[in-house]
Parts: structure tokens; sequence; C-alpha cells
């Protein structure tokens, strides 16, 4: 042999590339014993791909952003995405993405847009475990289970104190009659009922309190009241707070977050009665991401995420067994029967008749 070492050469170089062409390609070696609890000789379960959750949230943004970051902490497989939107724009917004829906899971707002959803086959239906945890299944839950409530809430007045020292001898609003004083013109703000929910509950309490044939007779004269409509419903409460205008019709539990925040407000509820609000959820029909959506469904009747509200600043009661009201006075006023169905089922039309014939949405105040 004329060169054996140049041989050898080629041979150890063949066999250190086949080495690290193996060490690049072999799968890592099971975990030792100990490691983990994957270290057992059943084969380890593939962990759950993380996703995502698209949120459209109703109530007011901290509390949309405060249940983002308790419900990642309890699931950190799943990233919330959240958009806050009023209750009527969330009813159109569901409506115009019927066939190509971008939400997952809408949460808050009242119940008489999550009827008309439901209704209009924008809603799935899902029997969750934790359903059985509400208290008022009759009224708190959709037979069809679209739905399922997640809050109440009343409606109060908001009235700015300074105005009221300024104004000697005028009381604060205590009947729905009240709102039609003279020294109340111009004195009203409230938001239109075509965007927002605490408006629409607002429009079909009078309708109940007074009678449809009255009740729009008092909706013209009240609207003649309104210095401005608001888009969201809990605007006129910081607009009165701030001196905008002298009262507001608003949810109590929005008034009394106004008054810790500083504002000088007085609340006060309409003795003849009062409307309410069930806060609904449900799942959007076609969502992209279901498995969460039902994984937020069945946390957001659990009794310990309906106590988080009031962490939040939000203190409407909760619907679940097992939750205690931060402040259940507000529901100990006088409230009428509403008939959620019924202003659910018209939504549509008394929105479009307040609209046409009383109140244009154009120039909403932010
Ligand atoms: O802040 C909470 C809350 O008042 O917001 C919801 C309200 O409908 C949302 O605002 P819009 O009136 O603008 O739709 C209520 O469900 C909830 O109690």
């Amino acid at each position: 042999m004329k060169h054996p070492y140049k041989l050898l050469i080629v041979v150890g170089l063949l066999m250190l590339t086949a080495l690290i062409f193996s060490a690049c390609t072999a799968p890592p070696p099971p975990p030792a014993a100990g490691e983990g609890e994957a270290a057992s000789s059943e084969a380890a379960a593939p962990a759950e791909a993380s996703t995502e959750l698209n949120v459209l949230c109703t109530p007011q943004v901290e509390w949309c952003e405060g249940m983002k970051a308790e419900f990642e902490k309890s699931h950190p497989d799943i990233t919330v995405n959240f958009v806050r939107m009023s209750s009527g724009e969330s009813l159109t917004r569901l409506r115009n993405e019927k066939d190509n829906p971008q939400f997952d899971i809408w949460w808050g707002g009242p119940i008489d847009s999550f009827i008309a959803a439901g209704q209009e086959g924008l809603l799935e239906a899902y029997d969750s475990p934790n359903m059985a945890n509400i208290k008022n299944p009759d009224l708190m839950l959709d037979p069809d289970k679209q739905w399922a409530g997640v809050y109440v809430g009343s409606l109060g007045f908001a009235t700015n104190k300074n105005w009221l020292d300024e104004h000697p001898g005028v009381e604060p609003p205590r009947s729905w009659d009240d709102l039609l004083k003279p020294e109340f013109k111009g004195q009203l703000m409230v938001a239109h009922p075509s965007s927002s929910g605490t408006s629409y509950t607002a429009l079909c309490t009078i309708l109940q309190v007074k009678g449809e044939e009255e009740g729009w007779k008092f909706l013209k004269d009240y609207a003649g009241q309104v210095l401005q409509f608001t888009k969201s419903g809990s605007a006129p409460g910081r607009f009165v707070g701030q001196g905008e205008a002298a009262v507001g019709v608003v949810f109590s539990h929005d008034i009394v977050k106004n008054i810790e925040d500083g504002m000088p407000l007085v609340l006060t509820f309409p003795e003849e009665g009062t409307g309410y609000e069930i806060g609904g959820m449900g799942i959007i029909k076609g969502a992209a991401h279901p498995d969460a959506a039902q994984k937020w469904f069945d946390w957001a009747l659990e009794p310990s995420t309906q106590e988080l509200g009031p962490k939040y600043g939000a203190y409407q009661a909760p619907t679940v067994n097992g939750a205690e009201p931060f402040m259940p006075e507000l529901l100990e006023v006088n409230l009428i029967d509403y008939d959620f169905d019924w202003c659910g089922t018209h939504k549509k039309e008394f929105v479009d008749r307040f609209t046409n014939e009383i109140a244009t949405a154009e120039n909403l105040k932010q």
C-alpha cells in the first residue's frame, strides 16, 4: 500500500461527518426519572396547544382588562384579546360579521341584546356545567342555553351636587316624571338607545311603567329635556359629574363608581319603580375558538370569578350561588318586573322608532 495513512484520514473524516449529522437530527432523549411527570413507563399526554380568545366586552374597560388578566392567570395557555363596545354597537357588529365572525364570546351588557342576537341566529348554544350555579335560572338563563346572566344592576339617576347647591329648592329627581320638570330642561344627559344598552333599558322601563301609548309620549318629552345624547351608557354619569349637565340616567353601580372616583353626585331612584339589567354572556355562532370560549363561559359562572367585580370598580350583583353582592342595597329598591323577553324581541323596532320619530343617532357625544 502506497499511502495507508491517507486512507485512514478519509475513513476518519467520514465517521466524524456521520457523528455530527446524527447529533443534529436525533430526537431528544426521554426525560430521566425525577425530571418531570413524563418520566414514567406511560407515554406523556401532549401539552395543550396555546390558543387565543377574542372577547367582545361590553362593561367598562377597567373591568374588561381585569377579566382578561384574571382569565389568563387561571388559563395560561389562552391569550385573551378584547374589544370594548357598547351593547347596541356590539349587536350591529355581530350582525355585520355574521358570515365571518371575528369574536368568540360576548361578555356583558343587558340581556335584551342577547335575546335579540339569539333570535337572529348570532349565538351558539352551550350547556355549561356551571349553569347549575345560577341563582334564578327562570330569569337568568336562556331556555335554549344561548346566553346566561353574569350580573344584575338597577337603573338610577345621577344629579350634580354643585348644580343643586346653585339651584336652591330644586330636589334631585325621585320619579320618571320629575325628569320633565322645567328646571331640568336642557339639563338631562342620557345615552342614545341605538348604541347603548343602558339607555335601551331606560326606554323599555318607561314603556312598561307608563304603558306603551303614554310611554312613547313621555319619551318624546324626555328627549326634549336632553342636552346631548351620548354613545356610551355610563358616559352621562361622568359628564354630569364634570358639571356639563345636571342629571343623568345611568346604571346605579356606575354612579357609585363615579362617586368613588370623587365626582360630586347624588344617587336617587324613581320611586314608582326602576328598571334593571341582567348582564349576559353568549358564545358567537361560528367562533374560531369554541373550546376557549367554553372555558371562559364556565369560568365566568364560577362564584370566585363573579366576586372579582369590585376589584375592578364594578359593583353589579352576582348571578351565581356562593357569590355575595358587594352592594346589595342597589337592588333593594323598587324594581319593576322588567319583561326581558318583550324588550329583547322588540329591541330593533323600539330603537328604530325612537331614532326615526324622536331623536336621531347623529352627533352622539363620545
Ligand atoms: O359599566 C358596566 C355597565 O353599565 O356597562 C354595561 C352597559 O350596557 C355598557 O354600556 P352601554 O350602555 O354603552 O351599552 C352594563 O351592562 C354594565 O352594567
